[in-house]
């Protein structure tokens, strides 16, 4: 073979290996757009199952967010349930209390801009988004105290905005349920 065919051999092996690869990347790209505008209209014809609302311009005055059935309360089939806003710049109740060993559903949301909601120490996550119900179902094995900071900018006084979650034994946040419909731990 001659120095010019092997340099025209390889230059063809070349040529071929782009080409390849030009190949493989296009239906790398095609294959993404076709799932995004999959994703894109499969949630706009398909929306969530289940999207509560709350209008947060009357939060307190009417509904499931006024400021008496804040708090913790018990359920008939023994879960419990808490209600919370969170507002610029506090939450309310300030100190949410729960019992172990108990499903704890937390229902919460926004009053006026958007906030966070986070217990540190536990996997309770979301955002309190103006509108919308939050809704998040979540078990504590531990007594003990957990910060509840705000952990979206939500204004000038953003930094300042933190609860606390307290876990307490379960007998003692029952004896607690008898006397008062809703609890909480602001003022303990
Ligand atoms: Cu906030």
């Amino acid at each position: 073979m001659t120095q010019v065919s092997k340099h025209a051999e390889s230059a063809d092996t070349a040529a071929r290996a782009e080409r390849r690869w030009g190949a493989i990347s296009v239906a790398i790209i095609a294959m993404l757009v076709v799932m995004a505008a999959y994703a894109g209209i499969h949630q706009a014809v398909m929306p969530q199952a289940r999207v509560e609302t709350a209008d947060p311009g009357t939060l307190h005055i009417a509904g499931e967010f006024i400021e008496s059935n804040l708090g913790s309360a018990m359920e008939p089939d023994g879960s419990v349930t808490v209600r919370a806003i969170g507002q610029q710049y506090s939450f309310t109740p300030q100190c949410i209390v729960v019992p172990t060993d108990t499903p704890v559903t937390i229902r919460a949301t926004s009053a006026d801009a958007l906030h966070g909601f986070l217990i540190q120490g536990t996997n309770v996550n979301t955002m309190l988004v103006p509108g919308y119900v939050s809704a998040v179902t979540t078990r504590f094995t531990k007594p003990g105290d957990h910060a509840m900071p705000c952990h979206e900018f939500c204004g000038a006084g953003h930094e300042g905005m933190w609860g606390r979650v307290r876990v307490v034994e379960k007998a003692a946040f029952l004896q607690a349920a008898a006397s008062q419909r809703r609890q909480s731990c602001v003022a303990q």
